[in-house]
């Protein structure tokens, strides 16, 4: 164990603030107490930036979280439900396109459950910023993967689609899908889209989910 110091380790962002620590640059976060992650401003949990980062992984690796935290990658669901499970958070999805363009959405309410629930997704309380709602259709889905359908469509979305995410039969996003450097409409809802902004065949240069503690 490593046990050196009594310095309480900050859990999310909310954590370094209220530390003083208000100046915006990189810091580490500890949501399970030991794993460090990496951010300034809100908890980013997802991100998609320049394609460098394989996104189609088995569950274990969405357990665990995969990526690099200064550019994309997924922080975890079992840190998301370690940081979400005794506080209130809300959510922000940001959206941007090969042209440029930014929008996102606003949840008042997100959270995920515990493993034996399947890791399933609660978010409520919707908000425009331009984006559309294409996430409130997920909430009460169990995660899935290729290794692990646990969605609602016959066949396995995670498969289908690419991606590793809270599928239903089967989304209305798939911010985990791949990556297609803007628009192919031969490859049909496999990209890291937003139907309600873009459709499914246009995929976004960014895509980020960034959680803060509602105080
Ligand atoms: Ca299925």
């Amino acid at each position: 164990h490593e046990c050196h110091h009594s310095v309480k380790k900050p859990v999310d962002c909310t954590d370094l603030y209220k530390s003083g620590q208000t100046v915006s640059k990189t810091y580490s976060i500890y949501p399970t107490g030991n794993a460090p992650i990496w951010k300034g401003g809100w908890t980013v949990i997802q991100r998609r930036m320049d394609g460098s980062v394989n996104f189609y992984r088995p569950w274990n690796q969405y357990k665990r979280g995969f990526g690099n935290v200064e550019g994309e990658y997924w922080l975890g669901l079992e840190n998301m439900y370690q940081l979400t499970r005794n506080n209130k958070y809300m959510l922000r999805v940001d959206l941007e396109d090969f042209q440029g363009n930014k929008v996102f959405a606003l949840y008042s309410s997100f959270s995920v459950g515990p493993e034996a629930g399947e890791y399933k997704l609660k978010v409520s309380g919707f908000k425009d910023g331009g984006a559309g709602d294409s996430l409130s259709g997920h909430n009460g889905f169990k995660f899935s993967t290729f290794d692990k359908d646990q969605d609602v469509y016959q066949n396995n979305c995670a498969k289908l689609y690419l991606g590793g995410f809270w599928y239903s039969a089967c989304h209305g996003t798939n911010p985990n899908g791949m990556y297609l450097w803007g628009e192919d409409s031969t490859l049909y809802a496999i990209g890291n889209v937003w139907s309600t902004w873009k459709g499914y065949a246009v995929g976004m240069k960014s895509i980020s989910m960034k959680i803060k503690r509602v105080s």
